[in-house]
């Protein structure tokens, strides 16, 4: 029998950018992903985010969908161009309300509200002082959580700071979130949003005693590619570089030892200033959320490898390289999706007790899932069963994991509904929910529940002891 606990929070994740589409209403303000499509690096014959799922348009619809489902929690993001509108931190009250609505109707059917304070849609305005390059990013980032707390403080309880902080590092040109513009080491962007969320989690701590605040990052065991001591030397590196560095900084107030020797051994540096030590020191989270997709393979690289991966169309799953480190290899035990994603349940169970056993804080998965070219049948059906066997073999692997010791709060696999995958257009479809476009048909954005909605749904009731 699979036991989860009582609260457990179960229901699924979205992000602003990817769902909501109306990026010219209610004040929005620009944002860098806006035109991320109009880049020259952006795959051709794929849609951007312009309208994404209308859900700006759709949202109450798509709540009361979730309710149906079950959803315990849901976790969103909220747009940061749709809240502040420049760099003196006006607020857009519009975009205040927006959420301040979607918040209500949540807590209205019971749903937790989890709310992810920034993923990937940095304002234009912050160009002004230097993006993301600049230490000056950090204090536009303290004033806009802010004003987050300040509005919806009363009323959420569960805050994640930044999405996937390690991918602006590893992957920011692939997934768009590094600006054309930016010049500084993409390990010093890194640590300028540390610095960021560190700066949110002590303010946090002084307007919402109450609440809870974690990082939400990207992690996966990474295996050596063989039993060389040469490809396990890789694997104790990658996993500074990959994982470790993310959670250290967070979780233990430094980069360690490891991490920075690491980086000087790939001629990288980064400046960190005295205040910013101090900032790090003491911005320790309540818990640890992190995405969960697939584990990685490393073996030895050389430099030739590390050019290749300069390849502008390479995935972040796929083709890491970190020169005079490692390389990420498919590791032929997998399955893969369709996009080419290996598929890895033991590997997911593996990853929470590693994070567990090096924390000790409870855990909080925010992102699992298979993206999938999804077939809307003529009786109006989408039976995705592939995706139903791959939440089932995960989530069996989860609750073997709190059976080994794991704490945990809750499970929101990546997506609710439909989305725009971060380079892979709409057609890549996550959602327990279809929605009903294509590529540049808008069609009529019917929301239709996928055979994988009444299997959650299902699941949800019997908290997860039918798996
Ligand atoms: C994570 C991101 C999400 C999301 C997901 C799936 O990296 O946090 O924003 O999109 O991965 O990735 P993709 O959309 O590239 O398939």
């Amino acid at each position: 029998m699979n036991k989860f606990p009582k609260d457990f929070l179960w229901g699924a994740s979205t992000s602003a950018y990817q769902i909501e589409g109306g990026i010219n209403q209610g004040g929005k303000v620009p944002s860098i992903m806006d035109r991320f499509d109009e880049r020259e690096t952006y795959p051709k014959g794929i849609t951007g985010f312009k309208v994404a799922s209308d859900h700006y348009n759709n949202w109450k619809e798509d709540v009361s969908i979730m309710a149906e489902m079950g959803f315990k929690s849901y976790r969103f993001s909220i747009s940061w161009p749709r809240i502040i509108k420049n760099v003196k931190g006006d607020v857009n009250q519009e975009g205040i309300k927006f959420y301040s609505d979607l918040i209500d109707e949540l807590i209205k059917y019971k749903i937790e509200p989890v709310v992810t304070m920034f993923h990937f849609d940095t304002p234009n305005f912050i160009d002004e002082v230097g993006g993301l390059d600049s230490s000056e990013f950090s204090k536009l980032f303290e004033i806009y959580s802010k004003v987050l707390f300040e509005n919806y403080g009363s009323k959420v309880k569960w805050w994640l700071t930044i999405n996937e902080l390690n991918m602006f590092a590893l992957v920011g040109q692939t997934i768009g979130v590094i600006s054309e513009k930016s010049k500084a080491s993409k390990w010093q962007i890194m640590h300028n949003l540390n610095v960021a969320q560190a700066r949110a989690i002590i303010l946090f701590r002084k307007m919402l005693p109450d609440g809870k605040i974690g990082p939400a990052p990207n992690i996966s065991s990474v295996y050596p590619a063989s039993s060389k001591p040469e490809d396990y030397d890789a694997k104790i590196k990658f996993d500074q570089l990959r994982n470790w560095a993310f959670l250290d900084i967070v979780c233990r107030g430094d980069y360690s030892n490891y991490f920075k020797i690491a980086l000087k051994s790939i001629g990288e540096e980064i400046m960190v200033t005295e205040e910013e030590k101090e900032v790090l020191k003491n911005s320790k989270p309540d818990f640890i959320a992190f995405n969960y997709y697939s584990t990685m393979t490393v073996e030895t690289a050389t430099m030739e490898d590390y050019k290749k991966s300069l390849d502008k169309n390479k995935d972040q799953q796929k083709g890491m390289v970190v020169p005079g480190v490692g390389k990420s290899v498919y590791n032929p035990n997998l399955e893969k999706t369709q996009f080419g994603w290996e598929i890895d349940p033991i590997g997911f169970k593996n990853t929470l007790k590693e994070v567990y056993d090096r924390y000790q804080l409870p855990i909080m998965i925010t992102e699992n899932g298979i993206g999938a070219k999804d077939v809307l049948t003529e009786d109006e059906k989408i039976h995705d069963d592939y995706r139903i066997e791959y939440y089932k073999r995960h989530i069996k692997f989860m609750s073997e994991a709190i059976q080994e010791g794991v704490e945990m709060i809750g499970y929101m696999p990546w997506s609710a509904i439909d989305l725009v995958s971060t380079h892979e257009g709409i057609s890549k479809r996550y959602g327990f929910i279809y929605v009903n476009r294509d590529e540049f048909d808008e069609k009529d954005m019917r929301r239709i529940r996928k055979d994988s909605f009444f299997w959650y749904k299902e699941l949800i009731e019997k908290n997860g002891e039918n798996i």
